[in-house]
This record gives C-alpha cells, sequence and structure tokens, in this order.
C-alpha cells in the first residue's frame, strides 16, 4: 500500500523536537499561476528557515503523501498542470489512484497532523463563499479546523468569502479565531475587513500557550489566527471590491461550482489585477511563515 515519506530534514527535527512550519500547496497547484507559485514557494521555505524552523511543504506525488519536499519535487509540482486539488475528502483516494496533488489547508492539516507538526502557515483559509444560502459552499478548511489541533496562521480570508458567515461557522464551530496584535480581523490583501475579530493575542508565546492549554483541556481541533498583511504592502478593499464582483458574477454566469469555484475566483481576481495582487499575496504569506516560525519555537 502507498504511504507516507517524511522528508530526512524534517524527520529529523520532528525526533529532536525542534520547530517544524507545514506550507500548503494548493497554493502552488492552483493558487497562482508559474513560474510566480514556485518562486514563492521557495521564498517561503527560505523564510521559514531564516527564522529558526524547517519548512515541511506537504503534497501528493504520484500517489505518495510527501511531508516535506525536496527542490526538485517542488519545482515538479509547481509545473505539474493537470494536479489534483486535494482536501480531506481526496487525499487517499489520489494516493490509491497514483494521482499528484497540492494539498488545500483542510488536507495539510490531515496530513501535519499525521507526522506530529502543530504549527502551519498559509496565505488565507477557504471559508463561506457568498451567496451560500443557496449554494451551501461552505469550504471544508472550517471543519478541519474544528477536529484537527493545527495552529494555522493566515492572513484572514479573502473578501470573496462573505467573512461575517465565515465568522459566524467558526463560533458554531469552536474555532478559535484569534487576530495577532489588533482587535479587527484583517482581509487578506487588506488589514481591516470593517469586523472586530473575536480574539486577540499580541505574541507568538501566548498563541504557543493557547495552543498548549487546548491540547490540555482535552479541546479538539485548532486554532486559527489572522496576521495582518505588513502596512506597505496592503492593497485597500475599495481598490478590490470592483474586481472581486467582477469575478464572482463571471464565475456565476459561467456556472462555476464545488472544488472550482475557490481556484476560479483566484485566478480572476489576479487577472483583472493585471497581477498586482500578486506581489501582496508574496508579502502576506513570508510575514505568516515569520510568525508560524515564532509560534513553533515556543511549542
Ligand atoms: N484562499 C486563498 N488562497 C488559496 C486558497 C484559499 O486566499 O490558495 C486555497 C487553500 O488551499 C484553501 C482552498 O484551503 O483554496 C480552499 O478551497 P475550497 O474553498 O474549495 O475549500
Ligand atoms: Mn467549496
Amino acid at each position: 500500500m502507498n504511504k507516507y515519506t517524511i522528508h530526512p530534514e524534517v524527520l529529523d527535527e520532528l525526533r529532536n523536537q525542534r520547530p517544524v512550519v507545514a506550507l500548503e500547496s494548493t497554493i502552488i497547484t492552483h493558487g497562482m499561476p508559474y513560474p510566480h507559485n514556485l518562486d514563492i514557494a521557495k521564498a517561503v521555505e527560505d523564510e521559514v528557515r531564516a527564522h529558526g524552523a524547517t519548512p515541511a511543504t506537504i503534497a501528493v506525488l504520484d500517489g505518495n503523501l510527501h511531508i516535506g519536499l525536496t527542490p526538485q519535487q517542488l519545482e515538479k509540482l509547481a509545473f505539474t498542470q493537470a494536479a489534483m486539488k486535494l482536501s480531506r475528502a481526496d487525499i487517499a483516494i489520489a494516493m490509491a489512484k497514483g494521482e499528484t496533488g497540492g494539498t488545500t489547508v483542510a488536507g495539510t492539516m490531515v496530513a501535519a497532523a499525521l507526522v506530529g507538526i502543530s504549527v502551519f502557515a498559509t496565505g488565507g483559509i477557504g471559508g463561506v463563499h457568498r451567496g451560500a444560502e443557496l449554494s451551501f459552499d461552505v469550504s471544508a478548511d472550517l471543519n478541519e479546523l474544528a477536529q484537527t489541533p493545527i495552529t494555522v496562521v493566515a492572513a484572514g480570508a479573502k473578501a470573496i468569502l462573505d467573512l461575517p458567515k465565515t465568522l459566524e461557522v467558526l463560533e458554531t464551530l469552536g474555532v478559535p479565531v484569534i487576530a495577532y496584535g489588533q482587535d479587527e480581523l484583517p482581509a487578506f490583501w487588506s488589514r481591516s475587513s470593517g469586523l472586530k475579530a473575536p480574539l486577540r493575542l499580541d505574541s507568538a508565546k501566548e498563541i504557543a500557550l493557547a495552543h498548549k492549554t487546548r491540547t490540555a483541556l482535552g479541546l479538539f481541533g485548532g486554532q486559527l489566527v489572522a496576521n495582518p498583511i505588513p502596512i506597505e504592502h496592503q492593497i485597500t478593499r475599495n481598490e478590490l471590491k470592483p474586481l472581486i464582483d467582477a469575478a464572482i458574477k463571471r464565475a456565476k454566469v459561467q456556472g462555476i461550482n464545488k472544488k472550482d469555484v475557490t481556484p476560479f475566483l483566484l485566478k480572476t481576481v489576479l487577472e483583472l489585477s493585471k497581477g498586482k495582487s500578486l506581489s501582496a499575496n508574496k508579502a502576506l504569506i513570508l510575514n505568516n511563515a515569520r510568525l508560524a516560525s515564532k509560534i513553533a519555537q515556543f511549542l
């Protein structure tokens, strides 16, 4: 039977209880075009290393679940055209079929928990889509946060989603949503969403302590840390709003549904912003990698 492979460097760090940060790969296969996806994936790994932790990018390659990729594997994944998008439901099936795919936030959490990694850095999580009262489109990422003990560091959720509904579902599921260093929930490209975050913490040490306390109390599930994009890289809400609205309209007209919705919206916003969203995207992911590395050192 196919099994998982832990990169030797990651295995060594885990055995010696040194800090490891998990990284997702749907962002590579479905979130950004080649070669930006590869550049950013490499830069994020370097950022984790520069901040005292070891990166473990997670993906399925030819049916094998990898926890940590070699530079060659990362390159191959970034170049693969027909990669699958792997959430909790898809990983085992992709492995059984010998497929290649990028793991979503949910998929990456499953794999990280399997090998005892407790911190994970990404860009944005999936959430409740606009119009979900009709489409029922709610990302499996939210349910995963409710059941898998990983601290996920993201820049909030993108305005392609319905942020108030996303907060409501996370509240129902008992997932702590923690804004880092501010009261307001950040909204990916922008530091402000107009919404107050349910919780706030101001240091990596406190976030790590909260993670450990949840474990001690037998509270299953993870916590979501919403880390605002550095101010010099932010794009204001007003600037992106018309592009996001146009992307959502286009998705509706073209009948995009299920797993294709998020990649379609991301691709369309990128196209409509003429690539402007990409540099902000890079800056916020690096920022999340830094915070996740600090948190990992306290765990
Ligand atoms: N949001 C982003 N960028 C991303 C994703 C979401 O701003 O790349 C990706 C993540 O991998 C996330 C997935 O886990 O999309 C969610 O997809 P869905 O909405 O189909 O659950
Ligand atoms: Mn969905």
